[in-house]
């Protein structure tokens, strides 16, 4: 990222989840009400574990707003932690050793657990697995809702669904299960949302009997969601170097949410098996735009927003904590053993979905800054206007 930067803190069951946002211009008007909102759809969903039940985010600023608005100067922020009063001594900043807990030290197969363990030479993995929880994400999607707030003030909305649950699939028989999603599905307007966030009421009742099962076999699943960002203008991102390209900053920012295996834009990777003319998106001369007559591009060429909705596919693993563990090896007597069980969700997938949008917000916030920048919201404002103008048609060429 160019311009801004975000730098998060906090363990999972510590006092709070605290960050800092820099970068951002001044005069941004930001809804306090809003940041919350996005919190708390980051904690809805079929599937979560009983610590969603504790925790009620909201955030409390620590720096960088006044009445209101951006003042320019790091935007500071914590979100206190509930469960820290039932944690307090396994997670107390200082104990003499005698006081301290028993160690976690069976690793649990897909979690940062034994990487972490030989990374930073602990004999008790919960120094690790605190930070690795996706409580972290908390303090992401707070700063991607206000990334969402300014790339309001420039006509780019961000919404996102839970495409596929294990094996169920939404939309099944469309070949763009975009194009499936009902224009007036609730969650693109932020309203409540089903309860695994799926747009397909046939495919989620399946879904939801997908993770009832993983629950009953003390198993969990995984699956895939979509996010899509729409009114964005012309030319966010460049081709001109690898690290400026937007395909590739949106990819890394989805494949850094814990879970995540694969990133798809547009067609993703059905691009694969199809040729050249089945694969680009033909352009229309239509009204005063540039219309295309497909989006498998998923709203990037060349690294740069080409005016169509931006897609991004995000494959999600299942959640790696199980109530009935895998086999793994304690990292003190080198005996085998069944892994650690650590109260976990079943599924993730609307909860990550949220993750995903935030992230999103995150990267395109930064990519209209580096594109028209300026120290106020008025400048990007004005700068924002004029690319628009620009991504008119010639006039000569409209027709009438
Ligand atoms: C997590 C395990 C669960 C999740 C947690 C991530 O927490 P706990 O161990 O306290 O029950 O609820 O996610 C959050 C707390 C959150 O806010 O997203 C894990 O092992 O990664």
């Amino acid at each position: 990222m160019r311009r801004l930067r975000l730098l998060t803190a906090g363990e999972s069951h510590g006092p709070a989840v605290s960050g800092v946002l820099e970068g951002l211009p001044a005069g941004l008007r930001v809804f306090t009400t809003q940041v919350n909102r996005d919190l708390a759809r980051r904690q809805h969903g079929y599937g979560s574990g009983r610590r969603m039940q504790i925790e009620q985010d909201r955030v409390t600023w620590m720096g960088g707003l006044r009445f209101g608005r951006t003042l320019g100067s790091p935007l500071a922020f914590r979100i206190d932690n509930r469960d820290w009063e039932n944690w307090r001594d396994k997670m107390a900043v200082e104990a003499p050793p005698a006081r301290r807990p028993k160690e976690v030290t069976l690793a649990r197969p897909g979690h940062a657990d034994l990487a972490g363990a030989i990374k930073y030479d602990t004999r008790d993995m919960r120094d690790v697995l605190e930070r690795a929880s996706a409580r972290s994400t908390a303090a992401r999607v707070l700063a991607g809702a206000v990334c969402r707030q300014l790339l309001a003030t420039a006509g780019v909305r961000l919404w996102s669904y839970v495409e596929q649950l294990g094996p169920v699939r939404a939309f099944a028989d469309a070949d763009d299960s975009l194009t499936g999603v009902p224009a007036d599905w609730p969650d693109r307007d932020l309203a409540d949302p089903s309860p695994l966030r799926c747009p397909d009421p046939a495919a989620e009742a399946q879904m939801i009997a997908q993770v009832d099962a993983a629950a009953e076999a003390g198993d969990s699943v995984g699956g895939a969601f979509v996010v899509v960002a729409e009114g964005l203008p012309v030319g966010l991102g460049s081709a001109a170097e690898w690290d400026t390209r937007l395909d590739g900053a949106l990819a890394a920012a989805m494949m850094a949410i814990p879970g995540v295996k694969g990133v798809g834009i547009g067609a993703g990777f059905d691009v694969v098996a199809r040729r050249g003319s089945e694969t680009h998106d033909e352009v229309d001369a239509e009204g005063t735009g540039w219309a295309r007559r497909s989006n498998r591009a998923g709203g990037i060429e060349g690294g740069m927003s080409n005016g169509m909705p931006i897609v991004l596919r995000v494959a999600v693993k299942p959640v790696s904590t199980l109530r009935k563990p895998l086999e793994s090896v304690d990292i003190i007597s080198g005996q085998p053993g069944r892994a650690h069980i650590e109260r976990s969700d079943i599924a993730i997938m609307p909860r990550a979905a949220i993750v995903g949008e935030g992230m999103a917000a995150l990267v395109l916030a930064d990519a209209l800054l580096t594109s028209f920048g300026g120290d106020t919201i008025g400048d990007l404002r004005a700068a924002v206007a004029r690319r628009r103008r620009r991504e008119r048609r010639p006039p000569a060429a409209v027709e009438g």
